[in-house]
């Protein structure tokens, strides 16, 4: 009995000494491992009669309990210290700068995108999207576009090879398959701009065989030449952050279209540059086409089953990527395609400047 009463207050006193985790693990090890003393006389325990049993039990028992419970403590106690240790040498400098990760930046055309949603948004605009893939009645027929039309020739479009039974499919050579199926979708009136990627077989130092496009379509009760005209300069003003925005419409032609006109934005010469403003005809001026337009030709508003004398409407078109170009000063097309980091670096945009520089109509 003395002996164990002698046992724990020697292992108790030992662990009150250690002074590291190691040597808290020696002594448990010492006690309670696998040939540990304590170990060993709970061994004993098994070829002891009931009687020996009940009486030396209870004090190995609690041996046992107290050296495990010491050590326990013990091993917390070390760790919290240690802890304390770290936090009290490791100081945080917030004054310090923050180390930045690589970061990428937002190409021009997502940039660009994003800008023409936000001031579309602003005059009541939402934005559609459809499939890449399209078939030849979306693309072309649906939109006058007759079968003999030099745009179905297979030099403008890229067609997938024939299959025996089904609709002859194609990459969609502009945007406009998305507002057919709009207006074949959701009753008037529609306010939509479909932006996206479009597809022609051309390439050279200005067309790239993939470049994007936004169109804009407006179906209502009374649209009138005078509501495509205003909606446009508003866009432009705000677009090219400047209200000295002079259009010149040009009567034109587009199947889809009647009439059509082709919108022309006065630019000014500062430094032998074309910056967008001023009044084209002005001596240092001249004329940039910008957009193609004109009042929904009403054999495409009889196509996607509305009735034309009650519903009318304007569309227009252009390319996003030439948007860029002369929104941000770039010269070769070809450039926004290549991937080619330096260049991403130069004219990519801060995610943190997402959606737009300009913030929108009337900012
Ligand atoms: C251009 C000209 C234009 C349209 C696109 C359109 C769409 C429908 C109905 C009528 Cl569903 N028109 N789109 C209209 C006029 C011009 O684009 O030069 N694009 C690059």
């Amino acid at each position: 009995m003395t002996d164990i009463s002698a046992l724990k207050a020697g292992l108790i006193a030992d662990i009150a000494v250690a002074d590291t985790l190691d040597a808290v693990e020696a002594l448990r090890v010492g006690a309670l491992g696998k040939s540990g003393v304590i170990t060993g006389l709970l061994k004993t325990l098994g070829g002891m009669s009931p009687d020996e049993r009940l009486e030396k039990g209870p004090p190995i028992q609690d041996l046992r309990e107290s050296v495990t419970a010491a050590i326990a403590a013990k091993k917390a106690a070390l760790e919290q210290a240690a802890l304390d240790a770290r936090l009290a040498s490791e100081k945080i400098d917030m004054t310090l700068p923050a180390d930045l990760d690589p970061q990428g930046s937002v190409h021009p055309v997502s940039q660009v995108m994003d800008e023409l949603a936000e001031i579309f948004a602003d005059l009541g605009f939402s934005v559609a999207t459809g499939p890449e893939i399209e078939d030849d009645w979306h693309n072309f027929t649906a939109l006058n576009i007759p079968e003999t039309h030099p745009a179905r020739a297979m030099h403008d479009t890229f067609y997938f090879p024939d299959e025996e039974g089904q609709k002859r499919m194609l990459l969609r050579t502009h945007t406009s398959p998305v507002q057919i199926r709009t207006m074949m979708t959701t009753p008037p009136p529609i306010r939509i701009i479909a932006p996206g990627r479009v597809y022609r077989s051309d390439s050279d130092a200005t067309h790239t065989p993939m470049f994007h496009q936004i169109e804009g379509l407006v179906i209502d009760k009374g649209i009138t030449l005078g509501h495509l005209k205003w909606t446009l300069e508003t866009f432009l003003k705000a677009f090219f952050e400047r209200e000295d925005i002079v259009l010149r419409l040009r009567p034109s032609y587009f199947p889809f279209t009647e009439p059509s006109v082709e919108v022309d934005v006065g630019y000014t010469l500062v430094n032998g540059q074309r910056v967008i403003g001023g009044d084209g005809d002005a001596a240092d001026g001249g004329w940039l086409e910008v957009l193609g337009s004109g009042m929904v030709n009403r054999r495409v508003i009889e196509a996607c089953g509305l009735d034309p004398d009650e519903w009318q409407g304007f569309a227009f078109g252009t390319g996003v990527d030439r948007l860029a170009m002369l929104k941000y000063g770039m010269n070769d097309l070809r450039a926004f395609f290549d991937g080619d980091l330096r260049w991403l670096k130069h004219y990519g945009f801060s995610a943190l400047d997402v959606p737009t520089l300009s913030g929108g109509v009337g900012a």
